[in-house]
């Protein structure tokens, strides 16, 4: 671990509601990890931003009756808001149509022209005669001209990832009619040019997922293409000397990663640029994205001469289905983040997604029933009972106050060797990104401490109570910093429940295996953490599924 860190999550778009399908793959990953890296004295933060230029964007704002400008605005507010409620602590939320980001998108443009990775062409591009307009990317669909499947975007191929040179069979996406071609110059940046860089760097970098590395090399040996980074439409970061084209989406909106930052720090007096270059930096995203961030990102960073570092992690995860099917808006196969936050605690959700999501490509899935079982079998049944049971006991039976332990015996010894070895445990799994795991082994902490509880029989008062009180209590608050990144609202609640000051997010990580409430210490008031998911709820969420609202 570097002292200091960046960490990002893709950026999302302003153009609708979050949804589980985001938060799962990318925005929640990336909160447990900086919680945790704060925990452990690093200096993270926590940037990200909405992504606001591109067509999609401008032909929603209009059929609205609204500016671009007001559009986003509202998506801008409305996602970070949404973010909140599901304690998403972003330490800043910004825009890629900031001043800054312009202006910084301009001078890397500007950058990477001086540097000869800038060209320009006369291409044909797809036009609607039908619509009147130029039809860049997902306004043309068709067969990818790689793995053949159909009904694809002419700009990424979501059945294989990669970007098509040139797509089969196309049509309008507005209105079907195939489309004409017209002529019209363009910038390409030379992503060809970088092949052996790229290649170099993902050899080199020891913290990217392996099987992720092995198929964008192979990307890189078939071939990589150079890309179209001018657009004919009016929304979007202006291309400095050309008149009414702005630049792709996909050439700005990593760039405000960077400015974002650099806003940010240099507002609170720290050198951004210094910063981020002698930090970790991570950016999460969802596999649907690995073409971007593992290669057109990097190269173009390496095109600016690497006046800012890449990435040293680029957690990937899969997609989430929904009741075993692909999340669908149009067809309300999908449950909003606002919408599920009005049903259940927010703690609810990130338990269940983050122990269903491992650290790799696979896909995931949302069951309701699954959800259901965790919640009142594993984050109630063990965490909360066991939480519950050791303070309630030690109020009700020593009116709060922890006792001086006796002479421990076997029992006791390997309690106290588990709360010994818990952060490391816990926090080598954490440090890998294995969220997923990290939560499993608290789950089995919890549930060996359960079963102390229970072979200890403190309620018969007799020799080795003091000792179980004095034991469990300490693993309550083991369990309380370690949970802090995964469900921060319980935690601070058992801290609470716990009679200790200040905040749970304040303490450090390795405080887990230290045993410091020794006697004396007085409990707070303890009471039920969590309330049961009731079936008969979820028989409606169930039902409520593909239908119109
Ligand atoms: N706005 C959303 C996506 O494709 C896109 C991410 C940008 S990250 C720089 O998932
Ligand atoms: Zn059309």
């Amino acid at each position: 671990m570097q002292k200091k860190a960046i960490i990002t999550s893709a950026l999302p778009y302003s153009n609708g509601e979050i949804h589980l399908g985001h938060v799962a793959s990318t925005y929640l990953p990336a909160d447990v990890t900086t919680r945790f890296l704060k925990q452990n004295g690093v200096e993270s933060y926590y940037i990200c931003a909405s992504d606001d230029f591109g067509t999609p964007i401008l032909i929603q704002s209009e059929k609205e009756g609204k500016t671009p400008e007001e559009y986003v605005a509202y998506w801008n507010k409305r996602d970070y808001d949404d973010f909140s409620a599901l304690n998403i602590a972003f330490d800043f939320f910004y825009k890629t149509s900031s001043p800054e980001n312009i202006e910084f998108v301009q001078y890397v443009f500007k950058k990477l022209q001086e540097a000869g990775h800038i060209y320009e062409s006369e291409i044909v591009q797809f036009y609607c005669n039908n619509d009147k307009k130029f039809l860049p990317d997902r306004y043309v669909i068709g067969t990818c001209p790689y793995c053949k499947a159909e009904e694809q975007y002419s700009d990424l191929c979501e059945k294989c990832g990669r970007v098509p040179e040139e797509i089969g069979n196309p049509h309008c996406s507005l209105c079907g009619q195939p489309p004409v071609k017209e002529k019209t110059t363009h910038y390409f940046f030379k992503l060809k040019n970088f092949s052996e860089q790229l290649s170099e760097y993902l050899d080199n970098a020891p913290y990217l997922q392996k099987d992720v590395k092995k198929y964008v090399q192979n990307w890189i040996k078939s071939g990589l293409i150079d890309w179209d980074i001018t657009r004919d439409i009016s929304w979007g970061v202006p291309i400095p000397g050309s008149s009414g084209q702005v630049f792709y989406g996909w050439f700005d909106n990593h760039l405000a990663y960077i400015s974002s930052t650099l806003k940010f720090l240099n507002n609170k007096g720290i050198d951004g640029k210094e910063f981020w270059n002698s930090a970790d930096i991570y950016h999460f995203i969802g596999k649907d994205i690995v073409y971007h961030h593992f290669l057109f990102l990097p190269a173009m960073r390496l095109g600016i001469g690497q006046e800012y570092k890449l990435p040293d992690y680029i957690p990937t995860r899969g997609h989430l289905t929904l009741q075993a099917k692909k999340i669908s808006k149009s067809r309300n196969w999908y449950i909003g983040l606002k919408e599920f936050l009005n049903h259940y605690p927010a703690d609810y959700l990130r338990f269940y997604l983050i122990s269903i999501n491992p650290y790799s490509q696979d896909d995931i899935n949302f069951d309701w029933d699954a959800f259901e079982t965790k919640i009142n079998s594993e984050l109630i049944g063990n965490l909360g009972n066991f939480v519950n049971r050791a303070l309630g006991f030690t109020v009700k039976s020593f009116d709060g106050k922890i006792p001086n332990s006796d002479e421990p015996d076997q029992l006791d010894k390997d309690a106290q060797d588990k709360i010994e070895n818990f952060s490391k445990d816990v926090g080598t799994l954490m440090e890998q990104n294995h969220l997923d795991r990290a939560l499993k082994k608290i789950l089995e902490f919890s549930a060996h401490f359960n079963q102390y509880f229970q072979h200890k029989e403190p309620w018969k008062k007799e020799k080795g109570t003091n000792t179980c009180v004095f034991l469990s209590v300490n693993a309550v608050k083991s369990l309380s910093i370690a949970l802090y990144p995964f469900i921060p609202e319980s935690a601070q609640k058992i801290w609470s429940q716990l009679g200790m000051s200040g905040n749970v997010s304040e303490q450090r990580w390795q405080a887990i295996s230290d045993i410091t409430i020794t006697s004396e210490h007085k409990l707070g008031e303890p009471s039920p953490l969590f309330a049961k998911v009731e079936s008969s709820d979820i028989k409606t969420h169930k039902e409520k599924l593909g239908k119109q609202s």
